[in-house]
């Protein structure tokens, strides 16, 4: 037998600096929020990911996720640049001030009768990839790609049996803080 899934680290990640951005979908809403949820808790209780320095932002479907991914990381890297040259200052005074230091992109895909549901997987699973190698921002790949609504719910900890599953946002508020610190 070995442990499914990710192994705990042996380092610590104190993420109590870092400025992290969520930005997720309306589609599957219920469960895209549970992995939301997830992800938000695990950064603030288990890094020290300041509340405040958590920004969500949502968008329709998944399919949008990476462009808004790309554009949500440059706004900040341009505003933080052009606030602080306004003021004169060398380094960010404000955590508002920073540009992101990760992204977490969250979606559910949940598989139709039509193939729809395979071109959007393969265009976000690229085009979030491409963003964060484009930007240097690490982006975690927060977007389930489900067969049917009972995988979808287990892997948001919904699932309806006596078997709850597990809640996979965890696992990316712990990986984004883990990217952001990889220096
Ligand atoms: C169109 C569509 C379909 C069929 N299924 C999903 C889904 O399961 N999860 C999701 O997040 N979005 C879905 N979408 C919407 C697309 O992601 C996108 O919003 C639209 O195609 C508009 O670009």
């Amino acid at each position: 037998m070995f442990e499914k899934g990710v192994a705990s680290s042996t380092q610590s990640h104190d993420g109590s600096h870092l400025r992290v951005l969520i930005v997720h979908a309306r589609w599957n809403k219920e469960i895209v929020d549970g992995l939301v949820e997830g992800a938000r808790t695990t950064m603030i209780s288990k890094h020290n990911v300041k509340p405040e320095n958590i920004v969500t932002k949502e968008v329709s479907g998944s399919y949008e996720l990476p462009f808004a991914a790309k554009r949500l990381i440059s706004n900040s890297q341009v505003q933080s640049v052009t606030n602080n040259d306004l003021l004169g200052n060398d380094s960010p005074s404000e955590d508002t001030d920073r540009p992101f230091d990760a992204v977490i992109c969250i979606g559910v895909l949940i598989k139709g009768s039509t193939m729809h549901f395979e071109y959007i997987c393969e265009a976000v699973s690229q085009g979030l990839m491409r963003v964060g190698l484009d930007t240097g921002v690490p982006v975690i790949f927060g977007v389930l790609t489900c067969l049917n609504d009972e995988q979808a719910l287990q892997r948001a900890g919904m699932g309806k049996g006596g078997d709850k599953g597990h809640n996979h946002g965890e696992d990316w508020g712990t990986a984004a803080v883990e990217m952001a610190l990889l220096k």
